[in-house]
């Protein structure tokens, strides 16, 4: 669905920067005249930078021609500076032809023979081929509803000359007469538009699958086609994850740029900050919690491949997907970048639907992947690391806000004898049960983990000493009750809580220390009860 609001939002963006970039290419000039006049390698280096960003600017406000010339000159530049050397009158003059190319007048070319690129539309285009009309066309009218346009292209050669007058949004390619030229083609094809690639086949046989996945495919469908999840694919490649929308943080000195970006992934269902100041980088981490870190390469106070860096070197944040965004087209250089702990590499300019795409997989897989790493497999509630993690999150966002913030420690009782007595499963069962009662009484905005074998954290988000103590009153009560039926007979099971609430001057680590004290008290004054630090 296209959002009209974020639209003219985009439309906005666009003409302001086509109003700018009249002033920004003279700026450009201005700054080559009063380096020719006085030399030094800081301005050299400012305006290779300026070059650079106008290259994936220009590109991704619809801008082509210039970018094209853009790129040509700072790719010159870019050798000039590795060799190191004051330039000659001869470099000289080969940067200022270059440069003449980036004049006003290409824009205005550009508005000429680009009127349709400064319209941002989604389209939800579909090239499709597929040979068998009666196919094709039930493809088509299932993929209607959900607001897919799709065109029955019956060869290669005819995709190839769909894709260089439009580019679609997803390619749908029947595998059933695949032989080499043909995959040879489609795999020229892509490389115009790597759009996502499902391919269809009478057939679920693993060679046929092999050439779908040699192809580039995401995924794979035996025909009849299941539409259902078909659809559901392409949903998720394209439509918004209202419920659960990703967090992405944006990285990138360029105001406009960053807030382009930010739209785009806006209007496709996920939650943006941006950042123009990469120093501050650390507290924004931890303010906004993102999902995914969109990086650009070259910022004047450090690199984003300096940050990257600085990020795997912390256990918080090894497994924090990085993609950079970047005119960087040197295969070299992009290839260093994911050794530095980069996890993609886009190049400016990249077409909105393509930028959603990348972050939107990067995104599902590490949200998987993080959600296997930080429960624990018993009871699938936050393990010891993760629930500590939290304890830090949640007790920085209190302090921003002021507000009070409770730590709780659990205990159970005499746990040893339970699996002394009845067995280790019993153990395991009293383990679970608890977990489930944990989860069905807290709010959604408490979190629980397991801090140790026996042993349950909770963290109350604003939560004061006495509302505390009533919640867990009223959990200690009920689990007190419950009655798990062994062997030898029914038994019921206790757990002691320690209880503490934040002060302004707490780290995460004094109020950890604080509630293990009050559930040391808890258990020398009998167990079965709730004991707060503070009497
Ligand atoms: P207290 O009242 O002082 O807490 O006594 P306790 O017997 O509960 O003592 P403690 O908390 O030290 O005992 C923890 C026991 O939990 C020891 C360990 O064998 C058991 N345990 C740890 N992990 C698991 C688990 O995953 N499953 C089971 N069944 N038992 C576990
Ligand atoms: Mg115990």
């Amino acid at each position: 669905m296209v959002n009209n609001e974020l639209n003219d939002k985009l439309q906005k963006l666009i003409s302001d920067y086509s109003q700018k970039l009249p002033a920004k290419l003279q700026k450009l000039h201005a700054d080559w005249g009063q380096l020719q006049a006085k030399w030094s390698e800081v301005g050299f280096e400012d305006f290779h930078r300026e070059v650079h960003s106008l290259t994936g600017a220009a590109g991704t406000y619809g801008f082509p021609l210039l970018s094209h010339a853009s790129r040509q000159l700072e790719m010159y530049l870019r050798i000039l500076k590795e060799q190191g050397l004051s330039l000659t009158s001869e470099q000289k003059k080969e940067i200022t032809i270059l440069l003449n190319n980036l004049h006003p007048d290409v824009v205005a070319q550009e508005k000429e023979f680009f009127p349709h690129q400064n319209k941002v539309k989604q389209n939800k285009l579909i090239y499709c081929v597929e040979p068998d009309a009666a196919v094709f066309e039930n493809l088509k009218l299932e993929l209607k509803d959900p607001g897919y346009e799709l065109i029955q292209l019956t060869n290669m050669d005819a995709l190839e000359k769909a894709e260089k007058e439009k580019k679609s949004l997803v390619m749908i390619v029947d595998m059933d007469n695949a032989d080499v030229s043909m995959l040879r083609k489609l795999s020229e094809v892509r490389k115009q538009n790597a759009a996502p690639l499902l391919c269809i086949a009478s057939k679920d046989e693993l060679l046929t699958r092999l050439q779908a996945v040699r192809a580039g495919s995401t995924g794979f469908f035996k025909k009849p086609v299941d539409i259902f999840h078909l659809t559901k694919m392409l949903n998720q490649f394209f439509e918004s994850d209202k419920n659960d929308p990703y967090r992405i943080l944006i990285v990138d000195d360029s105001e406009t740029l960053s807030a382009y970006h930010a739209l785009i992934l806006q209007e496709a269902g996920m939650k943006t900050e941006i950042l123009n100041k990469p120093l501050l980088l650390m507290p924004k981490l931890i303010e906004f919690q993102p999902d995914i870190l969109l990086m650009d390469i070259y910022m004047p106070e450090c690199t984003g491949l300096e940050l990257a860096a600085v990020l795997r070197q912390q256990a918080n944040y090894t497994s924090l997907p990085i993609i950079f965004l970047s005119s960087e087209e040197d295969r070299f250089k992009q290839l260093s970048a994911l050794n530095l702990g980069g996890d993609d590499f886009l190049t400016k300019p990249i077409l909105p639907q393509h930028l959603v795409a990348a972050v939107r997989s990067r995104a599902k897989r590490a949200g998987i992947l993080s959600a296997v790493m930080m429960r624990d497999s018993l009871t699938e509630l936050l393990n010891h690391t993760t629930i500590l993690q939290n304890v830090g999150i949640e007790l920085s966002h209190a302090k921003a806000h002021n507000r009070p913030l409770s730590l709780v420690i659990l205990d159970i009782d005499f746990f040893k004898t339970i699996n002394d007595t009845h067995g280790h499963p019993m153990g395991d069962y009293v383990l679970r049960k608890l977990s489930e009662l944990l989860l069905s009484q807290l709010r959604a905005s408490d979190l629980v983990g397991r801090y140790g074998g026996d042993e349950f954290a909770i963290v109350l988000p604003n939560t004061d000493k006495a509302m505390s103590i009533k919640l867990c009153e009223r959990i200690r009560e009920q689990f007190a009750c419950l009655h798990f039926s062994a062997a030898e007979g029914e038994i019921s099971v206790s757990f002691s809580m320690g209880i503490a609430t934040s002060s302004p001057t707490d780290t995460a680590e004094s109020l950890i220390a604080a509630a293990d004290k009050a559930l040391y008290l808890a258990k020398k004054e009998g167990r079965n009860r709730v004991k707060h630090i503070n009497g």
